[in-house]
């Protein structure tokens, strides 16, 4: 199957570092929604990613949906979700979070950097940067001192996200993520960069 998308986008690198935990083996097409418009279109006319192409040409958007597909390919024992409700809830519930920051950061780049200045609508922008400002203080809460994964010994779907989010919002956005303020954020962002998958799929 084929990943279409670049590893700059958030949800795109959720995708790649999934399938490389969940142990499933993709072929990765680094194309950008912007650059590259008419070959995705020409793959997918919604033009949209992180879009996977199977193995038999059926095409699938929206990474949650996708990341779905590859955990139900993945081997036993390799998902990143856990099986006990209560812990199966806090994941969705933090990957829920790490999303508004991702669909956060991700308008406040669009609004700022594709639309021309005088366009630009600052109570817009304004809103979608509370909102961010809202998923880091609840990041930062869940987080604590970064020192541990969230719901176990394991990462999981919610520690995948979270520190994909939290490594592009420190890229475009870093005025939302002061240092000094959420040193926890950035010790959680580091272990997990430093996993063989982050590392294999590094932002771009
Ligand atoms: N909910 C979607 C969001 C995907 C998304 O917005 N991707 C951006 C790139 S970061 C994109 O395709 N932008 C092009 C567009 O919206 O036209 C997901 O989880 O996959």
């Amino acid at each position: 199957m084929e990943l279409i998308g670049m590893l700059d986008s958030p949800y795109v690198r959720r995708v790649a570092i999934t399938a490389q935990m969940l142990g499933i083996d993709y072929v990765h097409r680094s194309l950008s929604v912007f650059r590259n418009y008419e070959e995705i279109r020409a793959i997918n006319p919604l033009v949209k990613v992180p879009t996977l192409v199977c193995d038999d040409g059926e095409v699938l958007v929206d990474s949650t949906l996708i990341i779905n597909y590859l955990e139900g390919l993945a081997r036993k024992g390799r998902s990143l979700m856990p099986a006990d409700p209560a812990a199966r809830r806090r994941v969705l519930q933090l990957t829920g979070i790490a999303l508004m920051a991702m669909e956060k950061a991700v308008q406040h780049l669009y609004e700022t950097k594709q639309r021309p200045k005088e366009r630009q609508h600052q109570p817009w922008i304004d809103r979608v940067d509370q909102q961010l400002a809202g998923a880091v203080q609840l990041l930062a809460a869940a987080v604590g001192k970064g020192d541990h994964w969230l719901t176990g010994s394991n990462p999981t779907q919610a520690d995948v996200s979270i520190a994909v989010a939290l490594r592009f919002v420190r890229q475009i956005r870093p005025e939302a993520l002061p240092t000094k303020e959420f040193p926890g954020l950035y010790r959680f962002s580091e272990r997990a960069e430093a996993l063989p998958a982050f590392i294999t799929c590094p932002f771009d």
